[in-house]
């Protein structure tokens, strides 16, 4: 191979780059080990996977302790007594670490006593969209090895949780099926699109590949995934463009955000609200209505949430020939504090097509995130809607 001399220089570089960054890395006072930060790969795209896992744990959040291929584990400071939760991160265009993976880090350790293992596959991520597609298979199976070491140490597949962001959530499932879908969860920050959408649940994440697999979307028009890919699917203000947005979903939300492994719901897709201004948070309700009578066309039905000082409304679609139609309902107080519920059927009453004037059926709500077992509450008896009418009915909640 004939050396491009333009190149020299670059790669003369690259490697003074490299050393300094290696001996950069501080030693955290508390544990006594050097603290190892995710390589950068802005000169050498698409050379190797080089793949490094970080593990940080409340007594040293700041520090990632490399872990080192075989007895790696057993010497390092990781409490095989607690749960595990490994970050992937996506495509990274210039081979530059991500700048949420500090946040991210800091807020699961803030809330709970974790392993966390931040996987650092920087270098096999760059270059082309493709060709960090093409290394996504070997990153899994090397992401599966360490798993297979906590295993082989007494760790339970269950306390494994995987948060994957971009490209990095097909690598969890990639790695969640490796494991025969037995690991505890899975979270798919923002999955990956490109490559994908047309992808079999082997290749992409699917509900398949742990006990408990959640998606959570925010960019379904550009580079995330638009079809639903776990138990449950948050798609956030639509799954689209972000309003005034924060760049990532804070932990706090992961955590709330869990649905107990015990009773797993069918799939579902979640419509996860914010506001656009701080706090950002919203109470959700999912809200339910269940016709008595399918219908051969699809069914529109308003829902208004009214406290003493807010109404918040959403809208149900059932569509045709189907019984029961759910969407989530953002309201701006606790659902203990709403005091009545307005429902409202909309027909369309064209003068060429009369629909039909009333529908029966029951309504029911629960607020989110779902408890263990928490069931829905349905006003407990049938309910007619006539056309076009606001119907309110009291709702006997208070806080406690
Ligand atoms: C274990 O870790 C300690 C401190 O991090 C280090 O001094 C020691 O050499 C390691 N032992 C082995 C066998 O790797
Ligand atoms: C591991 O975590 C458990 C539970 O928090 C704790 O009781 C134990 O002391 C930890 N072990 C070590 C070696 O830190
Ligand atoms: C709503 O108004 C009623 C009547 O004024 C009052 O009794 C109740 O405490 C208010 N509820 C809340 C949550 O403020
Ligand atoms: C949830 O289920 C457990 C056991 O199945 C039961 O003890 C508990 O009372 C239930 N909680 C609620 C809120 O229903
Ligand atoms: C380890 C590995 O498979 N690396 C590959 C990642 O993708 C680039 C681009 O396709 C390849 O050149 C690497 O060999």
């Amino acid at each position: 191979m004939v050396e491009d001399p333009k190149r020299k220089p670059l790669i003369v570089l690259a490697v003074l780059l490299l050393l300094s960054s290696a001996q950069a890395g501080n030693t955290d006072s508390l544990s006594g080990h050097r603290c190892t930060d995710f390589q950068t790969a802005n000169f050498l795209r698409g050379s190797k996977l080089k793949v490094q896992f970080l593990l940080f744990t409340s007594s040293s959040p700041s520090c990632g302790e490399l872990i080192l291929a075989d007895n790696g584990i057993k010497n390092s400071s990781f409490n095989s007594s607690l749960e595990t939760k490994i970050i992937i991160h996506g495509f990274r265009a210039l081979g530059t670490k991500p700048s949420w993976i500090e946040g991210l880090v800091h807020a699961i350790l803030h809330t709970s006593q974790v392993n966390v293992i931040a996987v650092d596959w920087v270098y096999g991520s760059t270059g082309a969209y493709p060709s960090a597609v093409e290394n996504v298979t070997q990153l899994a199976l090397s992401i599966s090895q360490v798993i297979s070491k906590l295993l082989a140490l007494g760790v339970s597949g269950t306390s494994i949780h995987i948060i994957g962001v971009s490209l990095g959530a097909h690598v969890g499932g990639l790695v969640g099926h490796f494991h025969g879908g037995q690991l505890g969860r899975i979270t798919g920050l923002d999955p990956a699109g490109p490559k994908y959408t047309r992808a079999s649940p082997e290749e992409r994440l699917d509900p398949g590949d742990a006990l408990f697999v959640e998606a959570i979307h925010t960019d379904a028009d550009n580079f995330g995934i638009r079809i639903p890919v776990g138990h449950i699917d948050y798609f956030i203000n639509g799954g689209k463009d972000q309003p005034g947005c924060p760049r990532f979903i804070s932990a706090g939300l992961l955590e709330q955000a869990g649905v107990s492994v015990r009773k797993l719901p069918k799939e579902v897709k979640v419509y996860l609200m914010t506001s656009p201004s701080a706090p950002f948070c919203v109470h959700h309700s999912l809200v339910e209505f269940h016709l008595q009578k399918k219908r051969n066309i699809v069914t529109s039905i308003e829902i208004t949430f009214c406290s003493n000082s807010t109404k918040d409304t959403a809208k149900i679609t059932i569509p045709k020939h189907q019984e029961m139609g759910k969407r989530l309902l953002a309201h701006r107080v606790p659902l203990c504090q709403i005091n009545s519920v307005t429902l409202k059927y909309l027909s369309k009453n064209q003068f060429w097509r009369k629909d039909e004037s009333f529908i029966v059926g029951k309504f029911c709500a629960a607020p989110l995130p779902l408890d263990s077992n928490r069931t829905m509450s349905c006003l407990p008896w049938d309910l007619t809607l006539p056309g076009n009418t606001d119907i309110s009915y009291e709702l006997p909640t208070a806080c406690a």
